[in-house]
């Protein structure tokens, strides 16, 4: 798949600032033709922002049955994959592209987030190690990778779908990928807020009306009015965002004006009764 690409910034007058090789070390290749479905992946990769190649570790097998698994020392159930395919594989890809960051997929990695995804595209390329079975044999994850990324707390029955997830939030972070420039920074997580509610015609729909403001033609208030609505909505369903987000002096204002509000409700509410 879109395997021995030249950027477009290296054969082409159009400078770019960046182009993302992922190189994806798996037991199920064809997993990843999935992302030439459609999509801002598959436009990033026939534009030639990045490339996907996927490597099947068995083809680094050695011996005649192309052995990937074996039963764990010490006993247990299921099987752990072999130290010496992955590492042959991951040598082979390292040779490719020394300068790429090296990735295990497990669900005993770091939390994969927003702002991992932006370290992440500064790589030139990354090396993505699909573990599959009950696990991979420990030594790899000693010797041979950079850092283990878990996409959360759940477990899956490989690192595939994880691998792409991570292809999927990279991407769009690599200048160009995205239909307008600004759409990356606007989206939630990147200002460590939710995303502000969004609306487009009809102005009413079922009964439901598109908030005045936004009809306005008013740029200042809008900009205020969408500040307010994604500290409100962080407030009410991601509350942990604000305890590490640096918030303005406005944005405190509004919550204080806010919480006095609330006060207020109850105060009336509990006098009442
Ligand atoms: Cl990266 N791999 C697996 N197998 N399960 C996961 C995961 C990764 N992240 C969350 N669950």
């Amino acid at each position: 798949m879109h395997d021995n690409n030249t950027p477009k910034s290296e054969s082409s007058n159009y400078a770019r600032s960046r182009y993302m090789r992922f190189t994806v070390l798996t037991l199920f290749p064809e997993m990843f033709s999935a992302l030439l479905i459609g999509g801002i992946v598959k436009r990033a990769i026939e534009r030639q922002y990045v490339s996907v190649e996927p490597i099947n570790i068995r083809d680094f097998a050695k011996d005649r049955h192309h052995t990937v698994d074996d039963r764990p020392y010490g006993g247990g159930c299921g099987m752990v994959m072999k130290p010496e395919p992955v590492a042959e594989a991951i040598r082979h890809a390292k040779k490719r592209h020394p300068e790429a960051c090296t990735l295990l997929l497990t669900p005993q990695g770091r939390l994969f987030s927003q702002m991992v995804a932006q370290k992440l595209a500064g790589y030139a390329g990354l090396i993505l190690v699909c573990g599959r079975y009950e696990g991979i044999d420990e030594r790899i994850r000693e010797h041979l990778v950079d850092d283990e990324l878990s996409i959360g707390d759940y477990v899956l029955t490989g690192g595939e779908l994880a691998a792409m997830v991570v292809i999927d939030a990279v991407t769009r972070l690599i200048p160009g990928t995205l239909g307008s420039e600004d759409s990356a920074q606007e989206d939630s997580f990147s200002n460590g807020l939710l995303e502000y509610p969004q609306y487009t015609r009809p102005r009413s729909f079922e009964g439901a009306n598109v908030p005045e403001v936004l009809l306005s033609g008013d740029h200042s208030a809008i900009r205020q009015w969408r500040r307010h609505a994604s500290l409100i909505r962080t407030v009410l369903r991601r509350p942990d965002l604000l305890m590490v987000q640096a918030l303005t002096a406005g944005d405190i204002e509004f919550m204080k004006k806010l919480q006095q509000d609330i006060k207020t409700i109850i105060g009336k509410h509990s006098t009442a009764s």
